[in-house]
């Protein structure tokens, strides 16, 4: 069994990530394929951690730095499908490689778009693909995440970055603004004013000053992020399932109601809790002094 290290060692190797040719890494027998995958050709599948119980998705698209084309957002938006649907996948990591998580929307595909087209096409529907996923993801972010990256990013449930990782809005530089969550999502995570900056002047901002903000919850040496993002989901994947996606859409309750309503929503959530097993087996566990043994019912 591979372990994190030698994985996050195989995908951080040039020979991996920076060329995106994972079967041709020198010493393969290190990643375990997901043999099962369908073929995609923007992004990479594995299934990954201890207990192979992490869904990695590498965006893959190294030479565009890895722009959202549609194509890559429909595999993606499938991906974060299967593997919700997957009851052996506890979290899921979506990472790029050094160089960028993703740069933005593919300008060179959108640049003759219209607003007909958007509209009739529903330009941008797979965003909700990931957003519905009821598993937690965390995205692993070195170096740039700019406009939809940032945007996906955001979308995640927690964001971990490389110390060389660089967040922005630039969509203004070329005559548009954020379309997937940009100004709506980063004012909820930095507030108004450094929103109001970031968006209206596509300045970049790095880790440092991400984590300051609370874009990002911790900062790692760019070769260590992918390892302790898969440790993250590793450790979350030690909980009951059910109630981790209880715990998501409580979190996640906050940004869409009331302090009343949302305080309401997690008292019922909270005391549905007490009808699962895994809450009877959570608090046996912890007055016999023993690991809880989850069933995820
Ligand atoms: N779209 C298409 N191609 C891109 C993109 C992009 N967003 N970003 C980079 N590329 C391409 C470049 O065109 C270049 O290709 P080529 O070699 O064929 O010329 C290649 O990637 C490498 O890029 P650079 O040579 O520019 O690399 P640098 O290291 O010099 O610069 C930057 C890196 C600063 C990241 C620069 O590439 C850049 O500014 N990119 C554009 C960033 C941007 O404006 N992003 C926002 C896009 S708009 C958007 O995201 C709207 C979101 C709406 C919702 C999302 C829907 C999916």
């Amino acid at each position: 069994m591979a372990s994190v290290a030698a994985i996050t060692r195989a995908l951080l190797s040039k020979n991996v990530i920076n060329t995106g040719r994972f079967a041709a890494a020198s010493n393969t027998s290190l990643i375990k394929f997901y043999s099962t995958a369908p073929e995609y050709e923007n992004i990479k599948v594995d299934i990954v951690g201890a207990k192979k119980n992490v869904g990695l998705i590498q965006l893959n698209r190294p030479k565009a730095l890895n722009a959202l084309c549609n194509a890559l957002f429909k595999e993606l938006g499938k991906a974060v499908i299967d593997f919700d649907a997957d009851e052996k996948i506890s979290a899921i990591v979506i990472t790029g490689n050094e160089k960028a998580f993703a740069a933005g929307a593919d300008i060179k595909e959108m640049q003759n778009n219209n607003y007909s087209s958007n509209a009739k096409t529903g330009f941008l529907k797979e965003w909700e693909d990931i957003s519905n996923c009821g598993k937690p993801i965390i995205a692993a972010v070195n170096g740039f995440a700019l406009g939809g990256g940032c945007e996906l990013a955001m979308l995640c449930d927690i964001i971990y970055a490389g110390e060389k990782a660089k967040f922005g809005q630039p969509e203004i530089n070329i005559g548009t603004i954020p379309g997937a969550g940009g100004t709506q999502r980063l004012p909820r995570y930095v507030g108004k004013s450094k929103a109001m900056e970031i968006v209206l002047t596509g300045n970049f901002i790095d880790a440092l000053e991400a984590e300051k903000m609370g874009l990002v919850s911790r900062v790692f040496p760019v070769e260590k992020l992918l390892e302790e993002t898969i440790k993250l989901a590793e450790r979350i994947g030690t909980h009951s399932p059910l109630i981790v996606k209880l715990a998501k859409q409580s979190v996640n309750q906050a940004y869409e109601t009331t302090l009343k309503s949302g305080l309401q929503y997690e008292k019922s959530i909270f005391y549905g809790t007490f009808a699962t097993e895994d809450r009877k087996e959570g608090m046996s566990a912890f007055v016999e002094k023993r690991p809880p043994n989850f069933k995820n019912n």
